[in-house]
């Protein structure tokens, strides 16, 4: 099964794994496989992330379990090439696993609404 249509039945699943690559976060890499970790939930609502803020140790697996509830939103880490549609009603589960320190400011990339521009937060990963 290719990548593209490996992605896309996950997708199907309401699970989206980020990309591997050079960035300070790798979602799918052995380690991480098979492993949930903590469970992160986070709301998505006009114009705001609830949490905005998340904390997060470093070699930490965790799962962010994204949810919209009064608009299709998005959720872009453009940093670590994390990006997906939250529809209303779904819960969208993210797995990541911290290889850096650092901040990582994540956004909703859908617009919606007057205050859109204002809808992001910050990934935190702490040594
Ligand atoms: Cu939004």
């Amino acid at each position: 099964m290719s990548a593209l249509s490996r992605r896309s039945a996950l997708k199907r699943l309401g699970i989206v794994l980020a990309s591997a690559g050079t960035m300070a976060l790798v979602a799918g890499s052995p380690r991480a496989q098979g492993q949930a970790g903590r469970i992160i939930e986070i709301e998505a609502r006009r114009f705001r992330f609830t949490p905005n803020e998340i904390k997060i140790k470093r070699g930490e697996v965790v799962t962010l379990a994204l949810r919209a509830v009064d608009f299709p939103h998005g959720f872009n880490l453009p940093d670590l090439s994390i990006r997906a549609d939250l529809i209303p009603g779904q819960v969208v589960t993210v797995r990541i696993q911290a290889v850096q320190p650092g901040r990582f400011a994540f956004l909703c990339d859908n617009f919606c609404g007057e205050h859109h521009e204002e809808m992001s937060g910050t990934l935190i990963v702490d040594t």
